[in-house]
């Protein structure tokens, strides 16, 4: 994680490392932290904080009077006992983490049938698999040693592009691991590098991408570090230039050109945040800098680090936006690749300027967005502290997943001159009779639109109708299609062209389809009065936050009001008083449950193609407090009145607000009479603020009563139908356009028999 969030203290204090460890500077060698302890600690007074801040090293992400966790040697744990602090043992003996971490990729590597990205790999095996995924894609890609660490070692670059002549392409840039300890960040680079080399070819979009931008990767910018985390000391964050006086080591994210030596470096070379002699005082950023400098066509850069999953962008040396328009765009682009990476497994990455997670001030990706580039922190899994740099190797995979396809997302934002978005995602289900705008975003990168439309192809007719795309503001373009009869069908995509007379076209291949629906609302429970809802459950292990109804109190982690439009006032909370303090009425040390009433999701019968969705406001927060983002909330459906669950979603967004989510209960168990919801919200063994609540749970069926050509709505498709389409089509009915393009002609006839045919 970062070291620590900004917290009221302003203090800022270093994670497990080495260098916290000794009061006096970095321990070196082969530093144990036999039979350290993680322990959770309140301090009463100012002095029991300082004591704790002398006496071990923090561990969570605050530090102050209240709940603590340290890591504390034996002999520290007994002074702070001795002192009469509380305390509560939440691991036993970090190095026994770090054995395992080391026992299972030893384990690994004695595996046969076990692929490279199922372990973790030293700095040589890295170098030689990066020279070897390069000699296999010659026509792709080539490795460049771009200068040396401190100790001699290769920093290598990749780049990868497809064929022909790239001089002209953009240019997006990487780089891993500039702390030592965050392994997964050379691994997930690496993946990603993997992906587009085998994607070349045989995948369209990777294909086309490569085809406009040129990628250039640095898997490892810190050598000498990472090797000395196998070496030596697991939890080491710098690189390893020699101070003098005992110390080592200077923090290259802090070492970088833009506001070098403002808050949240250090000048002491003891400190992990140590910012160096002068900026680009090290070779590591150094090569870095004029690897930047040397290539006019780099216009974005991620810099990947672990752990917390955030997505950060500029400034972090201090409280000031990035001039319009790139403040809205950092803000708007890092909320779309934390949507993106969500949709491939579901982990979700906070997206924010990095200044308000901490200032950091000499940071890399300030320093490239200074010098014209749209710099990047991403922070990759976990986002809990007690797994933290060490994450089991069998997330490198997912994790490498969900980030490339951020990765192709950069890639395409930045290769395209212009880039078409559904800002309100794709049109998939409409309702049925009225008519449906479409959103559409048409960013102008270094192309603009001359002319935009939205194509329709109503379910069976092959001609395509175009509605043109109207300016509503900026890069907000929208275009409404008519509304249609129940069950019909369309296919749709969008088509660009540029005053370059370039065509752009979303998506790239193929159509997007919809169809029309009429939805009704089965049943709304709104919670203002209690429609049977039990609170607890057999193993609940909760002591305060228990689910309440009531009209709650605002506070940092818990809304100020329930869902349900005014004048409705209540919802379902874990203990909604606001108390003394955020922390006060929060759900602590363990689970607290609540459990729906029996709900009726039968789907219709003789309906055509209907489903029944259950839809609720859900709020949840777990990112104030001292062990943020350590839980998660569980929600499970069952089909038999509550014996078994399924997991609808596992709630881990921090949005603190509410959220609508709606599911159809096919795609988790079988529709009927006996549905019902769980929602368990809980605090597994950290200090962290859990606040959940939820409202306005409602049923809805979608889908059609009669089939689309039935136009007498008796049931059946027959000669009576069509005379009544003849009546809307003679009358200049907009339900006789079928093709909705406006005009009631003969393509419409085609139409209606196409769909007569189709009963
Ligand atoms: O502190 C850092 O260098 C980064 N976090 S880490 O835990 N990987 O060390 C975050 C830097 C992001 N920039 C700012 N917060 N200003
Ligand atoms: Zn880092």
């Amino acid at each position: 994680m970062p070291i620590a969030r900004r917290s009221r203290l302003g203090v800022l204090v270093a994670l497990l490392t080495a260098g916290a460890l000794g009061q006096n500077g970095p321990v070196e060698h082969a530093a144990s932290l036999r039979g350290h302890k993680i322990v959770r600690v309140i301090a009463q007074t100012e002095a029991q904080v300082e004591m704790l801040d002398d006496l071990g090293l923090l561990y969570g992400e605050r530090m102050g009077i209240g709940e603590n966790e340290f890591v504390l040697s034996p002999e520290a744990l007994a002074r702070v006992i001795q002192e009469g602090m509380e305390i509560e043992i939440v691991h036993d003996d970090v190095q026994a983490l770090i054995d395992a971490e080391r026992a299972e990729i030893e384990r690994r590597r004695a595996l046969r049938d076990i692929t490279w990205f199922e372990n973790y790999h030293t700095y040589a095996e890295i170098m030689s698999y990066l020279n070897q995924l390069a000699a296999d894609h010659p026509a792709l890609a080539s490795v460049a040693t771009i200068g040396q660490s401190l100790q001699a070692r290769d920093i290598r670059a990749i780049e990868i592009t497809g064929p022909g002549d790239s001089s002209n392409r953009p240019v997006v840039f990487f780089n891993g691991l500039q702390h030592a300890r965050e392994w997964i960040s050379p691994a997930t680079v690496m993946f990603t590098i993997e992906q587009l080399l085998t994607g070349y070819g045989s995948d369209s979009r990777i294909t086309a991408l490569l085809d406009r931008v040129k990628f250039k990767i640095v898997p490892i910018t810190n050598p000498d570090g990472y090797e000395y985390t196998w070496t030596d000391q697991r939890l080491w964050r710098k690189n390893r230039r020699n101070n003098g006086g005992g110390s080592f080591g200077v923090d290259l994210n802090r070492n970088w050109g833009k506001e070098w030596g403002g808050d949240g470096s250090s000048g002491n070379p003891g400190s992990d945040t140590y910012r160096g002699t002068s900026a680009f005082s090290e070779p590591e950023t150094q090569v870095l800098r004029d690897y930047v400098l040397a290539d006019p066509n780099i216009i974005a850069h991620v810099d990947f680090h672990s752990y917390s999953q955030l997505i950060l962008w500029p400034w972090g040396y201090a409280d000031v936006p990035p001039p319009e328009p790139d403040r809205t765009f950092f803000d708007d682009f890092s909320v779309e690749l934390s949507n993106i990476i969500e949709s491939v497994h579901g982990t979700y990455y906070t997206p924010e300027q990095s200044i308000d997670l901490y200032a950091a001030a000499g940071n890399a990706s300030d320093w490239t967005y200074s010098v014209g580039v749209y710099g990047w922190t991403i922070e990759l899994r976990p986002n809990n502290d007690f797994v933290g740099f060490e994450l089991p190797p069998d997330e490198i995979i997912p994790t490498g997943e969900e980030i490339f396809q951020a990765v192709l997302a950069i890639g395409e934002q930045f290769g395209f001159p212009l880039r078409i978005s559904l800002p309100q995602g794709e049109l998939v289900s409409v309702d049925a009779g009225v008519p449906t705008t479409l959103d559409v975003n048409i960013q102008e990168i270094t192309d603009t639109v001359a002319s935009a439309e939205l194509k329709v192809r109503y379910d069976v007719i092959a001609s395509e109708t175009s509605y043109s795309l109207a300016s509503v503001g900026g890069s907000s373009y929208e275009a409404t299609i008519p509304g249609l009869g129940c069950g019909r069908s369309f296919g749709y995509h969008i088509e660009v062209t540029g005053t370059s007379g370039e065509a752009y076209r979303y998506p790239a291949t193929g159509e997007l389809t919809a169809d029309a629906r009429s939805l009704t609302v089965v049943s709304l429970d709104d919670v203002e009065t209690d429609a049977g809802w039990t609170v607890g459950a057999a193993g609940d292990d909760a002591t305060t936050g228990i689910w309440g109804r009531m009209d709650p109190q605002g506070t940092q982690a818990q809304p100020e009001n329930d869902h349900t439009p005014a004048p409705g006032t209540m919802c379902w909370i874990t203990d909604g008083r606001a108390g003394t303090g955020v922390g006060t009425y929060d759900v602590d040390n363990g689970t607290t449950t609540l459990t729906g009433p029996i709900l009726d999701t039968t789907e219709p019968a003789g309906w055509k193609s209907a489903g029944a969705w259950i839809e609720y406001a859900r709020w949840y927060s777990n990112d104030q407090g001292s062990a943020p983002n350590a839980d998660s909330m569980p929600v499970s459906i069952s089909s038999d009145g509550g014996s078994n669950w399924t997991t609808l979603e596992d709630v881990s967004e921090n949005a603190n607000d509410w959220v609508v989510k709606s599911f159809r209960v096919s795609d988790f168990v079988t529709p009927g009479s006996q549905t019902r919801l769980r929602f368990q919200a809980r605090d597994l063994g950290s200090g962290s603020i859990v606040e959940a609540g939820v409202d306005d749970v409602r049923v809805l069926i979608r889908g059609c009563q009669y089939a689309p050509a039935d136009f007498t709505r008796d049931g059946s498709v027959d000669g009576d139908d069509f005379f009544a389409f003849l009546d809307l089509f003679a009358s200049g009915d907009p339900l006789g356009d079928l093709n909705g393009d406006g005009v009631h002609d003969a393509t419409d006839f085609f139409a209606f028999l196409d769909l007569f045919i189709q009963g």
